[in-house]
């Protein structure tokens, strides 16, 4: 479509400002349809960005490197630009939005020249949803528009549901790398130096601005940028929530189905959980969403989700047969890998896909890789690589996945990655309590990317840290008050779940994976009004019996696994009274300190 078709007024000005400003050699608007997938794909072939699988084993698929300094989300380089610092809060990067404005307008001046704009028409959510929200990219990356055509609804049907006046999230985007007239990227992947990366957020003005990286969460705007950080503040503003949450469905062998969402920080497994392969016999688990819900309440008072997306953008070291099998048939085709390992015969492989490649591979740097049993050698896939893969090929999608109204939610879990102390699994006592084991989810490092010792906990709220789009403290009172728009009856229940508690000569006491369902059972029965609980200072939790425990975990480790550690807790107790909730200074709700003290008493009983 033509710039001047556009019947949107703001929309076509904003674009119309955009292209001064950025100076692209030319302006495309997206149309969503499989031939401009093709044609793009194509293009990039061509000029040795993206390189086809093989069409037998890999239909459709296509596999790209990124550069090496741009391989994941930048968040030292993610930026909450509200008008205040107070209102952006302790957990997030901040700077005046006057100021930045100015710093990436200088940036953005110029920044297409020799390259194509692509302007894509995004909803997030179902077309025409009452829960989903519209965005508009702008881009001058080929491998974004064909990404944000598999991860969201893009092109001309969501410019007739904006009309000429809807209201939409104009978002930004250039990798930040100009061409001089006769240059080329040369087949390599353009991105600008790590201090040049802006990935900002203009929270009252509902904005996104991202320079300098075309990797993932930096580039595809729709999802964590406007789904997770701008989407939390409008969800704050009218009433409903905006999470890091998978959205699972869960049947038991009477044929009933309840709905679960579970917040988890990243690398905790959570597409692995919304894929299950359940090992109890008679129960099924499906997907609707492995990453983002937004949930509203319906008219009966019960909290309904949608999954804004409509792909998975998964890690793929890791993920095989065994451990995802649903997610291994999903990426069979149609997918983009992103810095993967590439085979002698154009197939794919990573580290943790459940066998040993055959041969020499070219690893995700473009050099030879030789597969050396004692693991001496650099991974051949980055561990950040990635599938970007439509939900509809999802063997166990649920067929509600679209519905726009969303699934009425019966659960929530929070999670993190704990050696000790955290149970298996664990119920609040009531929805405030559930906002206070929220609040205090942390994760133990696993590798040391980040300036902590490996093995220490990082807390991460709601697994919120790095999406949060305001003050988290005001996050936590967002939680609390939100239960007063229906009856406690109607809201879920509220878990907090471990999977990843170790021996103390580091063995793994829980088998994970598809034998998670056996909580998910327990969780489903103390929904419906029939599991049993025992009532502990930390919550409720099941007695020995009442989870069926899988072969391969002793009587003696069930104990552990469901045992309160007393001196663990109160060691929590102490880690979050001095170091996690003072950060939120008078924002953090009293409600919290006060369980906080209850439960330290509880415990010193
Ligand atoms: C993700 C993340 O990529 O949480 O989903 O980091
Ligand atoms: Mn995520």
């Amino acid at each position: 479509m033509e710039l001047k078709e556009l019947k949107h007024k703001k929309l076509k000005k904003w674009i119309e400002d955009a292209v001064e400003l950025m100076q692209p050699d030319n302006v495309y608007v997206c149309d969503g349809s499989k031939t401009e997938y093709e044609r793009l794909s194509e293009q990039m072939v061509k000029e040795g960005l993206a390189i086809r699988l093989n069409a037998q084993k890999r239909p459709g698929c296509l596999l790209f490197r990124s550069d090496p300094s741009d391989v994941a989300r930048v968040e030292n380089r993610t930026f909450i630009a509200s008008r205040t610092q107070d209102a952006a809060g302790p957990t997030n990067n901040w700077i005046d939005p006057v100021e930045l404005k100015q710093t990436m307008t200088d940036l953005y001046r110029g920044c297409m020249r020799g390259r194509t704009m692509y302007v894509i028409p995004f909803s997030m959510g179902p077309v025409g949803s009452p829960i989903a929200k519209i965005g508009v990219e702008i881009t001058d990356s080929a491998y974004v528009v064909i990404n944000m055509h598999i991860m969201t609804r893009v092109g001309t049907r969501v410019l007739d549901a904006l009309g000429g006046d809807g209201e939409f999230v104009p978002c930004y985007h250039s990798v930040g790398k100009p061409l001089k007239k006769g240059e080329s990227d040369n087949g390599t992947w353009p991105c600008a130096p790590l201090e040049k990366k802006y990935i900002s957020h203009f929270p009252e003005t509902r904005e996104i601005w991202s320079y300098g990286s075309g990797y993932g969460g930096n580039a595809l705007l729709g999802k964590k940028c406007l789904a997770l950080r701008i989407a939390s503040v409008m969800a704050r503003d009218e009433g409903w929530l905006a999470e890091h949450m998978l959205i699972l469905k869960i049947t038991n062998p009477q044929g009933k189905a309840k709905y679960i969402a579970g917040a988890f920080p990243s690398a905790c497994g959570k597409t692995n959980l919304a894929m299950l392969v359940p090992t109890i016999p008679g129960w099924k688990v499906e997907t609707v969403g492995d990453d983002i819900a937004w949930l509203k309440f319906g008219s009966d008072g019960r909290l309904y989700a949608i999954n804004p997306e409509a792909g998975f953008f998964g890690v793929a070291p890791g993920t095989s047969e065994e451990s995802n099998y649903n997610a291994m048939k999903t990426i069979e085709k149609n997918t983009i890998f992103t810095n993967v390992a590439l085979t002698k015969d154009m197939d794919v492989w990573w580290e943790g896909i459940g066998y040993e490649p055959e041969g020499t591979l070219i690893d995700w740097t473009g050099k030879e890789w030789v597969y050396d049993k004692n693991k001496n050698n650099a991974p051949a896939a980055h561990p950040n690589s990635r599938f970007t893969t439509p939900a509809s090929q999802c063997p166990s999608i649920a067929h509600e996945w679209e519905d726009p109204n969303g699934v009425p939610i019966s659960a929530f879990l929070f999670g993190g990655r704990r050696a000790h102390t955290i149970p298996l699994v664990l119920e609040s006592k009531n929805w405030l309590h559930g906002v206070f084991l929220g609040s205090i989810v942390g994760s133990e490092v696993t590798a040391a990317a980040l300036d902590l010792k490996v093995g220490q906990v990082r807390r991460d709220p709601f697994a919120m840290l790095p999406f949060c789009g305001y003050h988290m403290g005001d996050y936590f009172k967002h939680w609390i008050h939100i239960a007063r728009k229906t009856t406690p009856d109607k809201l879920p229940k509220i878990y907090f779940v471990n999977w990843f508690r170790k021996t103390d000569d580091d063995k793994w006491l829980w088998p994970g994976y598809g034998d998670n369902s056996r909580v998910l059972k327990w969780i489903f029965e103390r929904c419906d009004g029939s599991g049993k609980a025992v009532e502990t200072p930390i919550g409720n939790m099941p007695p020995l019996d009442a989870i069926d425990r899988p072969a391969s975990v002793s009587a003696q480790d069930m104990e552990i696994l469901l045992k309160v550690d007393t001196e663990g807790w109160l060691q929590e107790v102490d880690d979050i009274r001095r170091n996690h909730y003072p950060k939120f200074g008078d924002h953090l709700p009293k409600e919290l300190y006060e369980l906080l003290d209850e439960m330290e008493k509880g415990l010193r009983k």
